[in-house]
């Protein structure tokens, strides 16, 4: 057994464990990423693609928005298309100029573990039975990595560690509360080396069902087809897929659609599930790891970052400040964000998508709710505010950053 000593142990290299590595090593403050998949595997995975304003500023602030500024494409507004009907949502004369960014998570991935690898900083990938201990008193992480045993005894452990990951998992049940509704469709999503079909995402809302489409540059696009909960990946070819999408699309769009090869196909489960609270101890729960929400929102990426925005400037303010204020409010001011962004998730989710178990009566409320949103300037603000992201409550960000 060879024993290591830190000050933050973060369980995960997803965004969430990344993007608290590069904050607190811009603060000076010691740390290590324990991550149980491969570098490779991690800077391969293929999610979300729209980051929020205020995630666009923490990712500035982490110094990590080179290719951001160089390749992300800010954007206006977005579309929905109901009943064959566009409509353009004009998302910063709505919320005072605010855009959100279509940047992939892949992208933000690679430009964290770029600059990690750039600091020099100490990650452990590929780490194998990863068991936290002692998180309510003198926390460690136990793991094996190359036929070796380690023991890291830390201050605080992140659980950085998504969905199914150990941290949640290691929780006395009894302390401990779940909130989930699972969703009785998933997402085939497709990624594609064509040019995106419109130069803004297009929100469907169909009776065959829900899409979407997205991008991730002006070459490479990224659509979504909501499909039944029995379907699997093998049953949808190329062309398959792309005769579903025409016939949820509007003429335009489907004169416009430029169909081809798919580079990656996916099916996703959608779920919205929060934990609480997020804070045991000296374990604090971060992204995935403490909630999911159905990407229908764009928002499961965002509430990591901010999530992480809180996290970061409250060990901070530990460190360099010797207070426990952030520390001893992060759960109950993550939450408030994150109920928010879980709501605006579901509604957008039950809005745009066919339920098979509605009524009639259920189906005309719901276009009829949509019809409301569409038509009204208070309806739209409410969409656009809420898309583009909600503040963070949180003191200046860079006053915290300036104490280091
Ligand atoms: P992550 O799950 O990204 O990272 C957790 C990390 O912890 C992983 O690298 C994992 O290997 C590691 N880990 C797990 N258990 C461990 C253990 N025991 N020991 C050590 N390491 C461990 N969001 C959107 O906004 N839009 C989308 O379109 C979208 N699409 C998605 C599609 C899929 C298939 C999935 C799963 C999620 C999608 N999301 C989307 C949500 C996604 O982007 C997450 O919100 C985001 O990855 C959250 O980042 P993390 O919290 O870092 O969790
Ligand atoms: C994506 O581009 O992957 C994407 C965009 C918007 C969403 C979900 C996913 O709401």
């Amino acid at each position: 057994m060879e024993n290591l000593k830190t000050k933050v142990a973060i369980i995960g290299s997803g965004p969430a464990g990344l993007l608290l590595g590069q904050l607190l090593y811009k603060a000076g403050i010691d740390h290590i990423i324990i991550e149980q998949r491969s570098a490779e595997y991690v800077a391969a995975r293929i999610r979300a693609g729209i980051l929020e304003q205020v995630s666009v500023d923490l990712l500035t602030q982490a110094g990590v928005d080179q290719n951001l500024n160089k390749f992300g494409l800010p954007h206006d507004g977005i579309e929905i298309l109901s009943n064959g009907l566009k409509h353009r949502i004009d998302l910063s004369a709505l919320t005072q100029g605010k855009q959100v960014t279509v940047y992939g998570q892949t992208e933000v991935t690679k430009d964290l573990m770029q600059a990690r690898e750039n600091a020099g900083l100490c990650s452990y990938y590929e780490a194998e039975g990863v068991q936290i201990h002692d998180f309510d008193s003198n926390p460690y992480v136990t793991f094996n990595h190359n036929h070796q045993q380690y023991r890291l005894a830390c201050d605080f452990i992140a659980g950085c560690d998504g969905y199914h990951g150990v941290c949640r998992a290691s929780v006395p049940q009894d302390k401990i509360k779940t909130f989930e509704k699972v969703y009785p469709f998933r997402w085939l999503g497709v990624l594609a080396d064509v040019p995106p079909v419109s130069d803004e995402l297009i929100y469907v809302q169909s009776e065959r069902g829900f899409a979407l489409c997205s991008m991730r540059s002006k070459t490479r696009s990224r659509y979504y087809l909501q499909v039944p909960l029995t379907d699997h990946v093998d049953e949808w070819s190329d062309e398959r897929f792309w005769g579903e999408l025409e016939k949820r699309l509007d003429d335009e769009s489907r004169k416009s659609l430029i169909k081809g090869s798919s580079i990656e196909k996916s099916i996703a489960p959608l779920r919205s599930f929060v934990t609480e609270p997020m804070r045991f101890g000296k374990l604090f729960l971060a992204g995935d790891a403490a909630h999911i929400v159905p990407p229908t929102g764009a928002k499961g990426l965002n509430l990591a970052a901010s999530d992480i925005a809180y996290l970061s400037s409250a060990l901070i303010e530990f460190y360099l400040k010797d207070s426990t204020e952030g520390i001893d409010q992060y759960s109950e001011k993550c939450l408030k964000r994150v109920w928010k962004a879980e709501r605006f998730s579901w509604w957008m989710t039950h809005l745009l998508h066919r339920f098979e178990t509605e009524s009639d009566f259920d189906h005309k409320i719901k276009q009829a709710e949509l019809n409301y949103i569409l038509d009204s300037k208070a309806g739209l603000t409410t969409l656009a505010e809420n898309y583009v992201g909600l503040p963070y409550e949180l003191k200046k960000f860079d006053d915290m950053q300036n104490l280091s």
